[in-house]
């Protein structure tokens, strides 16, 4: 099933990596087709070159738009050799076929990520290269293809042996072609349904008629096709690096990035200390989203295993951070920081005695840096130059994938305006300062949660639990026994993400002595509820708005 390489067609991006190939295929004698300014490479590293003009007998017209599109060339890719009636019908049509096809594309995730305007990211829009690649890859019979430049030295060796590829090895890369024109062509879906999103006046479109529904994938329960979720079904990742290890040492992990984002989380460099982990990304990323939901606040978190053991705002960053601290200064131990701006002198040497994983902050002042990176050698220092900007959120579950719009902080429910007071006298401005603080740092907490805060920080938080009660209990409990015997749910305030379905976490609360409560409301026992916190007088209000997160 061998097929020597006799002729071939190239027509490549990138010139690199073409001298082995060049001096194989002088070697070789064999014939070369190519596109201009390949050519033009190939000539002056020695190699007699067919210009695909001559063959197709056409000159390369609209800036390059049509070079290789013309039948001389694609029945010359196309044909199988291994079948009679077309290599008949090749020689009747005086068409050469190509053994072998060497492509690689137009960089359209490179132009996008450099900033350029939409007209030269258009131009990018290679068509003529995956026509090429996706013929040679479907007749794989004949033709082997090439598209990654790692396999130049491969087909370098093949040429100059004689031997070409088996029909095995033809199929591998034609299997690794299909897989990298599927890629360019999602990232082409995932810029214009950013960039181009429906207009008014297709409005009434029905939703078989979108992009996404044409797979079969549209949005169940007659919800509207909004125009998020089609660009997530067509999403595609680029390897960044590989992890040494998953959550555990038996796991295997990557990390991939979108190859049209520079700016996210995953893109954070690196200043100082040992490689990232999984479970440090998964840690850092949810400590640098919640610090973010405190902006323009200055905030820091402590994050473990996903969920902060501390989040304090400040009129400083060393002040927020000595407030996110203490809520738990015994779970901090190991964990990441974030702060969403500048790390200061002052709170770098805060953060020195204590073991922390990882560090993350927009930017940190010299001295700081300095000082994190020769006194804590191990702590991985990130810094990400924009704040999260996630809009859509996904979560395997076995043989599919949620996809979901993030929890942002945009519900009529998050704005303190909208809240109804439900019991007790309306909170003072400092309760209320405290109440919006609570109400937004329990978004981060994993639920069910329940968080004590006091003066612009949590005291205690109770997350990850199945029932409400025991969240109440344990956040209480972390106030009180975590702080040298102060009792600090005396006089804080307690936000809930969801409703109260009994009173009786609710009145863990009050017997523990806060003063407001601030949850969603909506439980068929409101009235309950309502009703115990009425009795020690205690505020309470509802937002109509919850933030499970799970
Ligand atoms: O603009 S195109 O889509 N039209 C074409 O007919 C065509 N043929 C090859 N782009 C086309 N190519 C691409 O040109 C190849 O995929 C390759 O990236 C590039 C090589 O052109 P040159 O040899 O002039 O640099």
């Amino acid at each position: 099933t061998h097929r020597p390489i006799r002729r071939v067609l190239v027509s490549v991006f990138h010139k690199d990596g073409l001298e082995d190939l060049a001096k194989a295929f002088i070697n070789a004698g064999t014939a070369v087709v190519s596109t201009g300014s390949t050519a033009k490479t190939l000539r002056s590293l020695g190699v007699t070159v067919t210009d695909v003009s001559d063959v197709t007998g056409f000159p390369e017209c609209l800036d390059g738009r049509v070079k290789t599109l013309d039948p001389h060339i694609h029945a010359g890719i196309l044909a199988d050799m291994t079948n009679d009636d077309h290599a008949e019908q090749l020689r009747r049509l005086d068409v050469q076929p190509f053994d072998a096809v060497i492509v690689n594309l137009y960089p359209f995730a490179d132009t996008v990520r450099s900033g350029a305007d939409d007209a030269s990211v258009i131009e990018k829009i290679d068509i003529g290269g995956p026509s090429m690649v996706r013929g040679a890859a479907k007749n794989s019979a004949s033709v082997a293809v090439i598209t990654d430049p790692d396999d130049y030295a491969l087909i370098a060796a093949r040429v100059a042996d004689g031997s070409g590829f088996s029909l095995e090895e033809r199929r591998w890369l034609a299997a690794k072609a299909f897989a990298h024109t599927a890629a360019y062509d999602a990232t082409i879906r995932e810029w214009t349904a950013t960039h181009w999103p429906k207009p008014a006046t297709l409005g009434e479109i029905p939703a078989t008629v979108g992009t996404a529904s044409d797979e079969g994938h549209a949005p169940a329960g007659g919800q509207p096709d909004n125009d998020l979720f089609p660009a997530a079904f067509t999403r595609t990742w680029d390897r960044a690096h590989l992890l040494r290890y998953g959550e555990n040492p038996h796991q295997q992990a990557a990390l991939y990035v979108d190859p049209l984002d520079q700016h996210g989380f995953a893109h954070a460099r690196q200043l100082g200390g040992k490689p990232m982990s999984y479970n440090n990304y998964v840690d850092a990323d949810a400590a640098w989203r919640a610090v973010w939901d405190f902006a323009p606040h200055i905030a820091v978190a402590v994050v473990k295993h996903n969920n902060p053991c501390g989040l304090g705002l400040g009129s400083d960053v060393a002040e927020a951070h000595r407030k996110a601290h203490a809520c738990d200064p015994m779970s901090a131990y190991g964990g990441v920081i974030a702060a969403n701006t500048t790390v200061t002198l002052a709170m770098a040497e805060q953060v020195r005695p204590i073991f922390t994983e990882v560090i993350v902050a927009p930017d940190y002042e010299p001295e700081a840096l300095h000082l994190l990176q020769t006194k804590k050698k191990n702590l991985r220092i990130l810094t990400v130059d924009q704040p999260p900007h996630t809009a859509i959120q996904f979560r395997d579950i076995n043989g599919g994938i949620l996809v979901q719009s993030t929890d942002r902080i945009d519900a009529p429910g998050d704005d303190h305006a909208n809240w109804t007071l439900v019991s007790g006298e309306a909170a003072d401005e400092a309760t209320m300062r405290d109440l919006t603080f609570a109400w937004r740092a329990v978004r981060c907490v994993k639920s069910n949660a329940i968080l004590l805060a006091h003066d612009q920080a949590t005291v205690g938080i109770g997350m990850g639990q199945v029932n409400r009660v025991d969240s109440c209990h344990l956040a209480v409990d972390r106030a009180n026994t975590l702080a040298d015997g102060a009792n600090r749910s005396q006089g804080s305030v307690a936000a809930s993400d969801a409703f109260f379905p009994f009173p009786d976490g609710a009145q863990v609360l009050i017997d523990a002595g806060v003063t407001a409560i601030v949850q969603p409301g909506g439980s068929i026992r409101d009235e309950a509820v309502f009703a115990a916190a009425r009795e020690t007088g205690v505020t309470m209000y509802t937002t109509g708005t919850r933030h499970f997160f799970h």
